[in-house]
């Protein structure tokens, strides 16, 4: 397989767009085509604050490297959960986000969830007696909060989130198995900012969890290899590993699978939220000030009230 812009070896085969790349010619491309995003789904602009979440994996890793090569104005922020397993999981991962950080100098705003809030996420799964997909959702409310929370504290215009197109398509394929269409009607790259959220943006959305990887690879980025134990098994990792059974026979189902929700999206075909901006506004949680559904207790506060 060769490049198809210098005809050197290939290093990358990209079958959904029929597209062959070298090592040199794929690193100019990625952020190439992530530039081509924020502008089509109007991200941000370089002149605003920009806040990513870091886990330490390669995804947001390379997203990082990426947004800093390209120029924009992007802070760090890792949220510690107290994940051990037999790796010490966590820990090592905020040391991947901290070397990362500071061979190019960035800020990383590191939050550990136990310090701070006198659990961690194992615990809190195990006081509320929850199974491991449960465990995931305490997990993902948490960042959740904690996240605009730091970006609403650190003043920053956007959130940014490095999740890739295999995510984004298992979280489609679970709404779709659910017919949730409120879920459905919120998948868009880009969430503006409203009642009390940070806008929120993704500009990984449609590349290949293998095409991030590849980058990383290939840029010589140290990360995080290990999944977190929590993962296997969980209904994510399932819809993943059939849309790839898919995508191995039909090149190109995950990206079609999400473009054309886009469209539907844009189409009108999920309901929006009717609440206007001043209307959310009145909705906030009483205990940390952040925004609900219902203006009552948020739901990570009812959390630590239990
Ligand atoms: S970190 Fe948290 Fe993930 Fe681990 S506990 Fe589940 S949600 S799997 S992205
Ligand atoms: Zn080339
Ligand atoms: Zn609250």
């Amino acid at each position: 397989m060769r490049c198809r812009k210098c005809g050197q070896k290939a290093v990358i085969n990209m079958r959904q767009h029929r597209l062959a790349l070298c090592g040199e010619h794929y690193l100019e491309w990625l952020p190439q085509q992530t530039e081509r995003f924020i502008k089509k789904y109007e991200m941000f602009t370089r002149y605003e604050r920009l806040l990513l979440a870091v886990s330490g994996g390669k995804d947001s890793l390379a997203l990082w490297d990426v947004l800093w090569r390209l120029g924009y104005n992007v802070d760090g922020l890792y949220i510690n959960l107290g994940i051990d397993g037999s790796l010490d999981y966590s820990n090592q991962s905020q040391r991947f986000a901290q070397q990362f950080a500071d061979e190019r100098d960035l800020k990383l705003i590191n939050v550990n969830v136990h310090e701070q809030y006198g659990e961690n996420i194992p615990e809190i799964a195990q006081r509320t007696r929850r199974g491991q997909d449960k465990t995931c959702s305490i997990c993902g409310l948490v960042k959740r909060h904690i996240f605009n929370q730091s970006a609403r504290d650190g003043n920053y215009d956007a959130v940014i989130t490095a999740h890739n197109l295999d995510d984004e398509a298992a979280v489609l394929l679970s709404n779709s198995l659910d017919w949730s269409l409120e879920r459905l009607g919120r998948g868009q790259p880009l969430l503006p900012a409203g009642g009390g959220f940070v806008r929120k943006a993704k500009p990984f959305c449609r590349f290949y969890e293998r095409e991030s990887a590849a980058y990383t690879l290939l840029r010589g980025i140290p990360y995080i290899h290990e999944e977190c134990p929590y993962s296997t098994g969980s209904k994510q990792l399932f819809f993943k590993q059939d849309l790839n059974r898919w995508e191995e026979h039909m090149p190109g189902t995950k990206l079609r699978f999400y473009l054309n929700y886009l469209t539907a999206l844009e189409e009108g075909a999920f309901p929006q939220r009717q609440e206007s901006p001043a209307e959310l506004d009145q909705q906030r949680c009483p205990i940390c000030g952040q925004p609900t559904i219902t203006g009552n207790t948020c739901a990570f506060c009812r959390l630590f009230e239990k």
